[in-house]
């Protein structure tokens, strides 16, 4: 398991879906002082330009408080942004291509959206998953939840190796089952980022999530 990912337990998103450009900043500090252990910037549909101007606002935030800081899709930007990882979806290219791409240092991170696809990244070498939707949600819209039937194989087939991220639907309200189904790692993106408080919101999830 990659040294930076071993403690890792809540993945935060700042998504441009739900946050004001203007609040980019603030929302970062938020999930960082909860407990977010990793960043992403998701700006899906924004022009490059636009996303490296507010990944640029974002980076430094991450690089001082140590959080690594995860780009969304685009290698190039991550590269241009010295993020410290890339996520990529199931259509964004093989592994291999995408390595040679950003170099041997960056995280390299997939979704996968059934076991199979969970088995398969872990086998081609990435450096953590996503594993979800668990439940339908508008943050993602289209696909159907894939439930928690899988959640504890998953984690013990390949959350053992490499890090497996629950996604997908995920709140405070829910994440005792989630846990109880075996997850252990989580992201959580709308509960957090609509949430009155999202320093408290996140410190209130990283507590349910537990040792
Ligand atoms: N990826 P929320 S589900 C960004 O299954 C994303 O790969 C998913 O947002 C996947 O916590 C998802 O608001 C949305 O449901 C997560």
């Amino acid at each position: 398991m990659h040294p930076a990912l071993v403690s890792s337990r809540l993945y935060g998103i700042v998504d441009l879906g739900y946050t004001a450009e203007e609040e980019l900043e603030a929302t970062t500090a938020a999930l960082i002082g909860g407990g977010a252990d990793l960043i992403q910037l998701r700006a899906k549909g924004l022009e490059k330009d636009k996303i490296l101007a507010l990944g640029r606002r974002i980076q430094p935030i991450c690089r001082k408080t140590g959080v690594p800081f995860i780009v969304n899709d685009h290698a190039d930007l991550a590269i241009e942004l010295d993020a410290d990882g890339l996520h990529i979806g199931q259509d964004d290219g093989s592994h291999d291509e995408t390595r040679k791409l950003i170099g041997t240092e960056m995280l390299l991170g997939r979704s996968t959206h059934s076991p199979e696809q969970a088995r398969q990244a872990l086998a081609e070498g990435f450096d953590y998953i996503g594993f979800g939707p668990l439940f339908p949600t508008p943050t993602k819209q289209g696909r159907p939840g894939i439930g928690l039937e899988h959640v504890g194989t998953i984690q013990q087939e390949v959350g053992t190796r490499i890090p497996v991220f629950c996604i997908g639907g995920i709140k405070r309200s829910n994440l005792p089952e989630v846990v109880a189904a075996g997850a252990r790692r989580v992201v959580i993106v709308s509960d957090l980022l609509t949430a009155a408080d999202t320093t408290e919101a996140t410190h209130e999830a990283r507590l349910l999530l537990g040792d």
